[in-house]
């Protein structure tokens, strides 16, 4: 088992019961001329988590812990999109129009891929969810049920929005979860405050959060202790 000194209290999870979790990290909400900047947000707030979360995918697949990553994705034909959604407010482009990184949040286009420096490898999961949450019309709940997984570990963005939500679905649906918050962000910083504060409050009520460098360093014991000589 491993254990974080986590907020509201201690973490404890066994690795290979445990999934990394990443949200999204496309370059549709990372960089300019993609979904976010179309809402009108300043997007240039989101990358500053890349090497934080870098570090975390680098010491996790080391570790041999199983790594899901998500897409915010439509089909190209938008049949998964409902009107709802692709009429909500004013962007400059709506879902499916076409910008300086193809097709807003359409799979396969440049801009829905997830970033190069978080990319998966092979062996890696990587879900494309048309909602915020990362259950909802997916087959994430029967990926992880079939691999025995209990808890779960995210980053990722946006904290408010998509994180949030996957992590409450999560949380429904039984598992034990940890955000990281020095790994996820918002365009809103008191938005990822409030957020970060509500999933951790009422004794964990959505679940439990811990900087990043305290998983680091568990894993680093974890994995000297592997080598550590007998006797
Ligand atoms: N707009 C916003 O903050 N987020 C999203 O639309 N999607 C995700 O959070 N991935």
């Amino acid at each position: 088992m491993i254990t974080l000194d986590a907020n509201p209290f201690p973490f404890a999870f066994a690795l290979p019961h445990t999934a990394l979790v990443i949200i999204d990290m496309q370059r549709d909400f990372i960089e300019p001329g993609g979904f976010g900047e179309t809402l009108g947000n300043d997007v240039s707030l989101l990358s500053a988590i890349v090497p934080a979360c870098a570090a975390v995918l680098a010491a996790w697949r080391n570790a041999g812990g199983l790594v899901v990553h998500t897409r915010e994705s439509h089909r190209p034909d938008l049949a998964d999109c409902p009107p709802a959604k692709r009429d909500r407010g004013n962007p400059h482009l709506r879902i499916g129009d076409v910008g300086p990184m193809g097709r807003i949040l359409v799979a396969g286009e440049p801009g829905n891929q997830i970033i190069d420096a978080l990319a998966p490898v092979a062996g890696e999961t990587v879900i494309d969810k048309p909602g915020k949450g990362a259950f909802y019309a997916t087959p994430l709940h029967e990926l992880l049920r079939q691999a025995g997984v209990t808890h779960l570990l995210f980053m990722g963005v946006t904290t408010e929005v998509c994180v949030q939500t996957s992590m409450r679905e999560a949380n429904d649906r039984g598992f034990d979860c940890l955000l990281l918050e020095d790994c996820t962000e918002s365009y809103f910083p008191a938005f990822k405050a409030a957020a970060v504060e509500m999933m951790r409050a009422q004794g964990a009520i959505v679940g439990w959060t811990a900087p990043s460098g305290l998983l680091l360093q568990a894993l680093g014991e974890a994995a000297q202790a592997c080598v550590a000589p007998q006797g």
